[in-house]
């Protein structure tokens, strides 16, 4: 067993060279996170000696050839954990392992999660945690179909076990004796919301897969002896897959990260990167690594920066002094109001991102309210289920996670569960949108429009900024009784309405330019639509969520540059939807455009539905939006401009279309 070089000759590294290699792989890990300034080093370093041994010593594999059919597979559940994929590929030769240092940058293919069709040697793509055993488990079926020799080996997170998915896959490969099969979990007993033990408890893992048909076998993850035995033990081990239970420590290897929830996805500091690589002993090119993403970055902003449309001068936020805008994430105003909210019958679910969507904004500065906080761990269809249950009791449970998770993985639940039962339970997906920056696609939700607005029952609301996030938490508490889904972004995006701005469920808002005033928002009236007259304005410029401030900050713009005037609709309500106002924008207009930052036609096709079937008048129509693709790796707000949902990018399309309605 073990690497085949370019030659074909194995090379065996004895226990004492894993070691050394595998803090190495911990030093490169580190550098590479503090180069993308975001990413998962706890969990990279607690499986560092686990890859190690996988990568040098058990697997065969051929570095120069990634696709050798007689390979051993190994396949990640946890894709968080991708910088402890990316390194050991890089230090055994699929690629040179300094490219690591590019990890999590716009353009490079180490992306904030695995993705298996940019980079040789990831066997799946991932990100998505609960996945990877059925994968594997898939893998194990077919090798065992077509006679090859080749073992399966898939990590696994212990927070992770929390998932249904990997009891169905571990059932699975039960019953159909994979014996070519190995799991592995990395049991550093920490998970994002703090200890397995707390967030939801899993032991006694080992029983349980005992119970589902699987060899189990225990070791030290962190001894390469009792590693290469454990691996050594599931291959001779026949008629049943095995589990290896490594007990591990988050942040193994460096002092001040072991053992810290908090360093679960945090990034060390330069400083912090220069005690972790003393305390790991090792000496690696860091400062060329550095230098290396520097380079990247500088080219892929200016590449960025140079394809941005451009006017007579810069309009981006805070460019000018009449461009000033306080920014503050949307979930923000989700937590403020839930905490501040005080009806008995809220009660909240957590499923291990509960800082990250501020749902612990509930009980975190009130104690007295921890009895009606729910910890359900990573399971995200049971934990939509039992909203539900607690819903049919009267209670108004709020549930929420990462939108891909919310409205995706429990698609299901929410619709035959949550909507055809018509329970009050009150949807929250977070990281709505590109914006979510370096975490990549998998984390960034764009299809949640085409998977909620088709619910009956279903009421889908996507305030605009964090003040109007908090009116419409207000709303699905307090007005609205039944099924509800509210979609937010992860970054903080401009604070354009105020407290007395108008806001009202079910009712668009309409937003006029008037001209510029020393703050950005004081520039616009907002009026709701049933209030508001016409102004005979050249365009309608129809979003949601804080891609209406692009919007906003387009129509200044259009009005500054080009002389036309728009009229900014916010459509804070997606479901029911202001049809009138839809109606009046378009026939009052005769041009409309729509903007999202979602795959485009979430909100462009329920606009476009909604006038021409009413549609008695000639209408230039236009959509924009992410334009079926996935999202990205980068930064924010530098994907905001690659994908083309800036202001600029509005105002060009705008000035496009207006030009068209006059000929
Ligand atoms: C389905 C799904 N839900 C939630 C998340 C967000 N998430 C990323 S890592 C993580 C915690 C994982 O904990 P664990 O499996 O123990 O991994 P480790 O502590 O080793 O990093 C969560 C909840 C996700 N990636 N996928």
């Amino acid at each position: 067993m073990g690497i085949f070089n370019t030659s074909g000759n194995e090379k065996n590294y004895s226990a004492d060279e894993i070691a050394k290699a595998a803090q190495e792989m911990r030093g490169y890990m580190l550098i590479s996170i503090h180069c993308a300034g975001s990413g998962h080093t706890g969990g990279s370093l607690s499986c560092a000696d686990i890859v190690a041994t996988l990568y040098l010593r058990t697997m065969r594999h051929k570095p120069s050839d990634p696709n050798w059919d007689a390979r051993d597979r190994l396949f990640f559940s946890a894709g968080h954990k991708a910088p402890a994929w990316y390194v050991p590929l890089g230090y055994t030769g699929y690629f040179d392992v300094k490219q690591t240092a590019l990890l999590r940058k716009y353009g490079s293919p180490f992306k904030g999660h695995p993705d298996r069709q940019k980079l040789p040697g990831i066997e799946a793509s991932c990100g998505s945690l609960g996945q990877g055993l059925s994968i594997a488990v898939g893998d194990a079926l077919a090798a065992r179909l077509d006679k090859k020799e080749c073992r399966v080996y898939c990590i696994m997170g212990d927070g992770e076990q929390q998932e249904g998915q990997i009891w169905e896959a571990a059932m699975e490969a039960g019953h159909y004796k994979l014996d070519n099969l190995v799991g592995i979990v990395d049991k550093n007993l920490l998970q994002i919301d703090g200890n397995v033990s707390d967030v939801m408890g899993i032991d006694p893992i080992g029983e349980k897969y005992r119970a589902f048909g699987w060899h189990v076998v225990e070791c030290d993850g962190h001894s390469i002896p009792a590693l290469i035995a454990a691996f050594d033990e599931a291959a001779r081990t026949k008629g049943k897959p095995t589990v290896i239970i490594a007990n591990t420590v988050k942040g193994k290897g460096v002092s001040f990260i072991e053992n810290q929830a908090g360093w679960h996805g945090r990034a060390p500091k330069k400083d912090e990167l220069d005690k972790a690589l003393s305390e790991l002993g090792v000496s690696l090119p860091k400062d060329e690594m550095i230098a290396l993403a520097e380079a990247h970055q500088k080219k892929v902003s200016a590449d960025i920066e140079a394809a941005l449309p451009k006017f007579s001068k810069s309009y981006w936020w805070n460019a000018q002094d009449t461009m000033k805008v306080g920014m503050k994430s949307t979930k923000e105003g989700f937590g403020e109001e839930l905490e501040q909210n005080d009806n008995p019958n809220v009660v909240a679910l957590g499923a291990d991102i509960s800082g990250s969507i501020s749902i612990n904004m509930f009980h975190k500065n009130k104690p007295e309210r921890k009895s009606r906080f729910f910890s359900m761990g990573i399971a995200e269809q049971s934990g939509t289920c039992v909203a539900a249950g607690m819903a049919k009791e009267g209670k108004i449970p709020f549930f929420g996670t990462y939108g891909v998770f919310a409205a995706g993985r429990a698609l299901d639940q929410v619709r035959t569960t949550v909507c055809y039962g018509n329970w009050n339970v009150k949807i929250v997906g977070a990281h709505g949108g590109v914006s979510v920056g370096p975490d990549g696609a998998t984390h960034q939700a764009l299809e949640e429009i085409f998977q909620i607005a088709g619910l009956p029952n279903m009421s889908l609301l996507i305030p605009c900024d964090a003040a109007e996030t908090k009116k419409a938490t207000a709303a699905m508490i307090g007005q609205i009784n039944g099924p509800c889904y509210i979609r937010f972004a992860r970054e903080a995006t401009p604070i354009v309405t105020s407290a007395s701005t108008p806001y009202k469920f079910g009712t668009a808002t309409i937003i006029t330019y008037n001209g510029e005033q020393p703050k950005f928002a004081d520039a616009f009236t907002h009026q709701l639509s049933t209030d508001a007259p016409s102004a005979k304005e050249d365009i309608a410029i129809i979003s949601c969520g804080p891609e209406v401030a692009e919007a906003m900050r387009a129509a200044w713009i259009l009005k500054e540059e080009f002389g036309i005037t728009s009229r900014v609709v916010n459509l804070s309500t997606l479901k029911p939807l202001d049809k009138r106002a839809m109606l009046s924008a378009a026939s009052e207009t005769g041009c409309v455009l729509t903007c999202e930052e979602h795959q485009k036609g979430g909100l462009g096709n329920l606009v476009a539905s909604a006038i021409l079937t009413e549609c008695q008048f000639p209408l230039v129509f236009g959509m924009i939006g992410v334009e079926d693709r996935f999202g990205d790796t980068g930064a924010p707000w530098e994907l905001i401009k690659a994908f083309g949902l800036a202001a600029e990018h509005i105002a060009k399309k705008a000035h496009e279309m207006a030009g068209k309605k006059r000929k």
